[in-house]
């Protein structure tokens, strides 16, 4: 069974453009590294700084060994991290590996000397590089690139380890520039490398700020309803706060607006024409969280293991965390950035099950499991069976003219037994996946009633029971339904430490 490598953005312009912009980055680092950091002999950190350490004492060139080094972390993070993560990295590599041994015969002189542009201040050499150096590792990460090496490692030991993926680089770029003290007995060199360690931090994370920085605006005016509509239709959100002048002691409103930096010279235009003897203070916000602005990326504090539910239906992710959130950290598509439409082209519940859980892990790397469902009618041969979602239409989850539809087929049949059955597929090894099953028999309704469940809920009422599914609570349905008993199982596999 092969599957399709999964769309990596969207689209495609915006490809063409981060690929564009991590060249470019590329380029400035080699240059930082070919022109500032090798003829000065300086340490850098990284696979980098490993690779430059190993030409510093054999003459072996930087971008093969740099080359080597990212090829074998590579294969690690394609096995442990998915294909995902690896194909920006991988083209990085290539390109940087390029580009390095490019500058270099560029930049050579007839004797295969680097040049020293800045006679024998190898500290200015040092500041010089690192800031290019720096400047275009901020630009291939706002493109979402990696230069892969250290960056590689953090992501694998913060897929297993809460540890955060800067202390981790930063721990490991110590110990790289510390060991350059072997090669040339001399600490200033070493020095140098953790000064030019420090400056390209700080363009980097001076670069990324600068992008990211949000202001706060307080504005009180008696115009305020028309600022705040004007403010509006630029796209901006204004909250209106009711306030209290204490002097005069009269109602006052207060528009509060959080916006980009950059928006702030056009907010200031729009209150200079609809009001401009208003009262306003702008300061800056030191972060910005919610739609439109930062994700939080604080991680839960939870020793709970990951696991990917591969649905894009949010009531079977909520039905699933209210199962097993206690035990385990449940996953969506949405938490890993996979927005792929998982083809479902299998002939059973297990087929289709299989393909999502398989897709998953072999593109994104972790362990996951996926279910197919649906209702199998006695009079109609097991329809609507695997073609549940898409019963009424191709487009498919559209759950009242999937009822009606039903209803429509079962006009006139004495036989209403039907069950829904869920199988469960779940990946951790590629090629041994495991299966569950649950299944719960009732009755179709010839109306239908309640409010609560999804898809065909209200039209089936359990035997043993004299309300529909759409009827019962969560709970109540979650302790008998299909996807609840495959769920034990997995559960029960689980824990009995199998996984
Ligand atoms: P994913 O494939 O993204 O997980 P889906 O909605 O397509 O979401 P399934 O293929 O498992 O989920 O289910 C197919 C349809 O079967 C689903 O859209 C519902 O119409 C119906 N179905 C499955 N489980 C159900 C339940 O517990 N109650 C009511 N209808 C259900």
């Amino acid at each position: 069974m092969t599957l399709p490598i999964p769309p990596i953005s969207t689209s495609v312009k915006q490809e063409i453009h981060d690929y564009t912009l991590i060249t470019l980055a590329l380029c400035m680092y080699a240059f930082g590294l070919t022109c500032f950091m090798l003829p000065y002999q300086i340490t850098t950190g990284g696979v980098a700084g490993i690779s430059s350490i190993i030409y510093f004492a054999t003459g072996f060139e930087v971008q093969w060994t740099y080359l080597f080094i990212n090829v074998a972390f590579l294969v690690a993070a394609v096995i442990e991290l998915g294909w995902r993560f690896c194909i920006r990295t991988i083209y990085a590599v290539l390109m940087l590996t390029f580009i390095t041994w490019a500058f270099q015969r560029i930049f050579e002189d007839a004797e295969g000397n680097l040049p020293r542009w800045v006679g024998d201040e190898a500290f200015m050499a040092c500041v010089i590089g690192a800031i290019i150096e720096g400047a275009g590792l901020a630009i291939c990460f706002s493109a979402n690139g990696s230069t892969g090496g250290t960056d590689i490692i953090a992501a694998i030991v913060n897929k297993y380890k809460n540890i955060s993926l800067g202390n981790i680089i930063m721990f490991c770029d110590i110990i790289i520039i510390s060991s350059c003290y072997f090669v040339f007995h001399d600490p200033r060199r070493m020095v140098f490398g953790y000064v030019c360690l420090i400056l390209s931090a700080l363009t980097l994370d001076y670069m990324l700020n600068r992008r990211r920085q949000s202001v706060q605006f307080l504005i009180f005016s008696r115009n305020y309803r028309r600022l705040a509509d004007e403010i509006n239709s630029t796209g901006r959100g204004v909250t209106v706060l009711d306030g209290t002048g204490w002097y005069t002691k009269t109602e006052r409103k207060v528009l509060v607006v959080i916006a980009k930096k950059s928006e702030s010279m056009n907010i200031f235009r729009l209150i200079k024409y609809i009001d401009p003897y208003c009262f306003i203070s702008m300061s800056n916000a030191q972060g910005v969280y919610g739609e439109g602005f930062d994700k939080i990326k604080a991680k839960q504090l939870t020793n709970k293991h990951p696991l990917v539910f591969a649905t894009n239906n949010a009531h079977k992710l909520e039905e699933v965390r209210a199962m097993l959130g206690d035990l385990f950290e449940i996953r969506s598509l949405d938490d890993i950035n996979c927005h792929a439409e998982i083809p479902e082209t299998g002939n059973t519940f297990a087929e289709n099950a299989l393909l999502k859980a398989q897709y998953v892990k072999r593109f994104y790397g972790f362990d996951c499991f996926a279910d197919d469902s649906g209702l199998e009618v006695e009079a109609l041969g097991g329809a609507p069976g695997v073609h549940s979602a898409r019963y009424a239409s191709e487009e498919g989850h559209d759950a009242e003219a999937n009822m009606t539809k039903l209803l429509h087929e079962m006009e006139g049949k004495e036989n209403r037994r039907a069950n829904f059955r869920t199988v469960i597929a779940f990946v951790s090894d590629l090629h041994e996946p495991k299966f569950f099953e649950g299944r719960i028999e009732g009755q179709i309704l010839t109306e239908r009633r309640g409010e609560g469940g999804f898809g065909y809920d209200p039209l089936f009422v359990p035997d043993g029971y004299d309300i529909t599914f759409a009827e019962m609570t969560a709970e109540q349905k979650n302790a008998i339904s299909h996807r609840g008993q495959a769920m034990a199982s997995l559960v029960d596999y689980l824990n009995a430490g199998k996984a």
